[in-house]
């Protein structure tokens, strides 16, 4: 499955890394794919969760604003 998520806050290329490496943690997560200019993070995987992926940006210090 895949989803996409809006996130805030990011304003360069280690703000990318960070919720790169947070979503890339989370179980039955395989591939990320953060874009910095649409705010857009494209994660894919299974049994791939809403709240746990929420956490894991904001633990990094960014918000999921909507997934899609
Ligand atoms: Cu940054």
């Amino acid at each position: 499955m895949t989803k996409t998520l809006d996130v805030e806050g990011m304003t360069c290329k280690h703000c990318v890394m960070h919720v790169t490496q947070a979503l890339k943690e989370l179980a039955g997560v395989t591939i990320v794919q953060v874009d910095l200019a649409t705010k857009k993070a494209v994660v894919e995987g299974t049994n791939l969760d809403d709240s746990a992926m929420k956490a894991a940006v904001a633990d990094a210090g960014y918000e999921v604003v909507a997934i899609h």
